[in-house]
């Protein structure tokens, strides 16, 4: 780049700078919340990236490029998407407001086009990577998309999280040469200045994984000083120094900062910078190449030239580069002073009139400005796949059959669905044999990038690894599970094909996954998950193998809808159902209240159960009301009232379970039968159907002071306000509401303590699952009324 181009990319980055620190400042200093709680934002953290960032938006990126931008480095984003043109000025005093700029990059809530929500450290950096996995299937199956390269933009104590690692040392994500990762390589945390030297170590791991490292260490100052004689030594000293040593320099100056720089340094350094002054060694030691634009395009450019593999880029930063609080171990949170903000604001030539301005468009920095938003603007993205997924399958169960057998053959017979199967694609954690996805398996073939030979001949398994294979074989990480289950389900947008993505996972491993699940949902991604088997119906595999909490945790997390069918019929519906709103691509949920819009969790088991109560309601209500219904949530499996009409006069009970118990329940309704009390069945498909249709209600009612009605699901399956007996296995909390929902006691049962191995019917015995416990609880909410 000639030296005018470089001139022109410093004064779009030193207003870039003034606006990252001015957007943190107006939040802090221009609003008044009126509550008293700090309003915060991270001016250091911003300042550290604004010369990467500025290469990379006003130089380096093309409009396909998809790029994650650091948490902290938001105001810098922002920034810069106003001097492009693609965010109004109205926002720029609303960090951290409502309805305002989010204080980190959300796709779902900030008003300019974000690529990846970030904000937990660590899933932002490997977002891009499983974008890359996804968009190498997508070319690989639907044709080459025109070409992007996937950035993450990463602090460097995001290194320190684990899911980083998982992800760079997954095969799936080898050999992924439109990947580059920066590292705003600043040395300092949130807390403490890094310690030691860590460079080493995080270049020989990520070398280890395959990927081509990149260091840009030193600016233009300092390579010439190498260059002269004597230089060397100064470089090696720079080199060696630790990173404490290295940052207190920049709380210093004049012969205080030459006798901190040169304390351990061998004579011939001392030597080298006698004769520079006091005023330009601070200056000169301290020049690194993360804030030297020239030498950042030539990093990406040899990112570029490499492109079997990914990359990483070590920038070199100075944490609060330009700003008086550059390099000070207590800046993270720091916020600069009104007088600092006025005094910078003189410095970049800005008055308090001028200062929101835009480039001036007369400007070659303007112009240059224009020119990139042309450069990077994109046409809009399809999200639905406009395919018919059918209302159910012909998948039909005669003999008991557990629900994850019945989710395995779904699977296999949607694969056969000419119209459906092409974008189904599904993905495990190393347990796709052990939930079902055999079949699967064997009528569409494992993903590999190239076509791979099979050594060994299995029947029951044909492992076969080829381009058109149509499940993606990950290792054991169920971060990795749910952060490639959320690229998938955004490839509609970040590789212009939507698909059907489907994953499974051992249920009590979901919590493992459990922040990586959180960031897809909350990036608006849509896909199936189902966690199988679960509970302490997985009786032999003892209590690190059942999951108990995972209930609560599909009802209440927010953009998942979760199901527990029982039977064969019911899972058959809602999984079609699931599949067929995800092609649906509807709306998203900011604009249509009432609809899902997210992803879908089936907690499923492996216990064989007899179909013959659901036939029977089946018989009783018909397909439609029937099939009605189990969608909504709730059904009547057993209707007292017809089942035993000599009990018309007794008293009457609700027994609601989900899942694996329900021949327990069922068994209990017979004994209470017998005892003279007439006991309804419902089988609750999804709690959090009925939930939020209450929770629906209920907040209708609040907010227009109105007494709130009973939602159609819980009055149609829950026909009567008499006690209910809440049977679940997993945590008793989960169904607890539903009494209050129902307007009658209730005695919720459940597991509310970790189970250990034994039979089924011990470990129902031990956390009072049985019948007679259900009996007793049913006598028991009798009691209470
Ligand atoms: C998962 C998670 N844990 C903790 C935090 C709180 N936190 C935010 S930034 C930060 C330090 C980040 O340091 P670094 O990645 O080096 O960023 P920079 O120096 O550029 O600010 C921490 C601990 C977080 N956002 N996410
Ligand atoms: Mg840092």
């Amino acid at each position: 780049m000639n030296q005018h181009d470089l001139d022109v990319l410093d004064e779009i980055q030193r207003r870039v700078l003034w606006l990252a620190t001015r957007i943190v400042d107006a939040a802090n200093h221009d609003r008044d919340t009126g509550d008293g709680v700090k309003v915060g934002g991270h001016q250091a953290s911003s300042a550290s990236l604004v010369t990467a960032m500025t290469a990379l938006w006003f130089h380096h990126l093309d409009a396909e490029d998809r790029v994650a931008v650091k948490p902290h480095a938001s105001p810098v984003f922002h920034a810069i998407q106003y001097l492009l043109g693609n965010l109004d000025k109205s926002y720029l005093p609303k960090l951290r407001a409502r309805g305002g700029l989010q204080s980190y990059p959300s796709r779902t809530k900030d008003p300019d086009e974000v690529d990846f929500s970030t904000g937990s450290v660590g899933l932002g950096a490997a977002a891009p990577l499983f974008a890359a996995v996804t968009r190498r299937y997508v070319d690989a199956h639907f044709g080459a998309r025109p070409h992007s390269r996937f950035v993450a933009i990463i602090g460097d104590a995001e290194l320190d999280e684990g899911n980083i690692w998982e992800a760079v040392a997954d095969p799936a994500t080898t050999g992924l040469g439109n990947v580059m990762w920066l590292v705003d390589f600043n040395r300092q945390s949130l807390d403490r200045v890094v310690p030691g030297i860590r460079i080493n170590q995080w270049r020989g791991q990520f070398e280890a994984a395959g990927w081509h490292v990149v260091e840009v260490k030193y600016g233009r100052k300092l390579a010439e000083a190498y260059a002269r004689p004597g230089g060397a030594a100064l470089r090696d000293w720079i080199d060696r120094m630790p990173n404490e040593q290295y940052q207190s320099l920049f709380g210093l100056a004049g012969p205080a900062l030459r006798k901190q720089f040169l304390d351990g340094a061998p004579a011939e350094v001392a030597a080298f910078v006698a004769d520079i002054g006091d005023d330009e060694l601070g200056p000169l030691v301290t020049d690194l190449g993360g804030h030297d634009a020239q030498a950042m395009l030539d990093a990406y450019a040899q990112c570029d030239a490499v492109t079997d593999r990914p990359s990483v880029v070590f920038a070199y930063t100075v944490k609060g580069w330009g700003l008086p609080i550059a390099g000070n171990p207590r800046n993270h949170s720091a916020l600069l002073t009104t007088e600092q903000v006025d005094t910078l604001r003189a410095a970049h030539g800005l008055t308090p009139e001028t200062e929101w301005d835009r480039l001036d468009p007369a400007t070659p920095a303007g112009i240059r400005a224009g020119e990139r938003r042309e450069a990077l603007s994109r046409p809009p993205r399809e999200r639905a796949l406009g395919v018919t997924v059918p209302e159910t399958t012909r998948v039909r169960a005669n003999k008991p059959v557990s629900t994850q057998e019945v989710f395995g053959r779904v699977l296999v017979d949607l694969a056969r669905d000419p119209q459906v199967a092409p974008y189904l694609v599904t993905t495990a954690p190393d347990v796709a044999t052990s939930t079902n996805l055999a079949g699967f398996i064997n009528k569409t073939g494992v993903f590999a990038p190239t076509e791979q030979r099979s050594w060994t001949e299995d029947r029951m398994l044909r492992w076969t690894e080829s381009p058109a294979g149509q499940h993606i074989e990950l290792g054991i990480s169920e971060m990795n599970l749910f952060l490639l289950l959320g690229q998938l389900g955004l490839s509609w947008d970040l590789s212009g094909q939507p698909l059907l993505p489907v994953g499974t996972v051992y249920d009590p491993f979901v919590l493992r996954g459990l922040d990586a699940f959180l960031y897809g949902t909350y990036s608006g991604s849509r896909f199936v998950v189902a966690g199988t088997p679960s509970g302490i119906t997985l009786a032999p595999e003892g209590g690190a193998h059942q999951s108990t909490i995972t209930a609560s945790v599909g009802l209440e997390l927010p953009g998942v809808t979760f199901l527990e069918p029982a039977y064969a019929g019911s899972l058959d519906w809602l999984l079609c159902d699931a599949l067929g709103q995800i092609a649906g691509g509807s709306a998203p949920a900011a604009t249509a209240a009432p609809a899902e819009d997210g992803a879908y969790y089936f907690r499923l088991s492996t216990r064989p159960i007899d179909q013959a109560p659901f036939e029977a309601a089946r018989a009783r209500l018909g397909d439609a009301v029937l099939r009605r219904q189990v969608v909504a949530g709730a059904y009547r499996l057993v209707d007292a009232h017809q089942a035993y009409p000599d009990l018309a006069d007794a008293p009457v009970v609700q027994l609601a379970a989900s899942g694996a118990v329900l021949p327990e329940v069922l068994a209990a309704a017979a004994e209470l039968a017998e005892e003279g009390v007439a006991a309804h069945v419902v089988d609750v498909t999804s709690l959090d159907r009925l939930y939020r249709a209450w929770q629906r209600t209920l907040r209708q009612g609040v907010r227009t002071a109105t007494v709130p009605s009973v939602p159609g699901a819980l009055r149609s399956a829950f026909a009567d306000r008499v006690p209910v007996v809440t049977v679940h296995d997993a945590a008793s909390h989960a169904m607890a509401w539903l009494g209050s929902a129902v307007g009658a006691p209730a005695v919720p049962l459940g597991v509310d303590e970790f189970g250990q191995s034994g039979s089924v019917r011990e470990l129902y015995e031990l956390h009072d699952l049985l019948p007679g416990s259900i009996v007793n609880a049913a006598l028991a909410a009798i009691a209470l009324r």
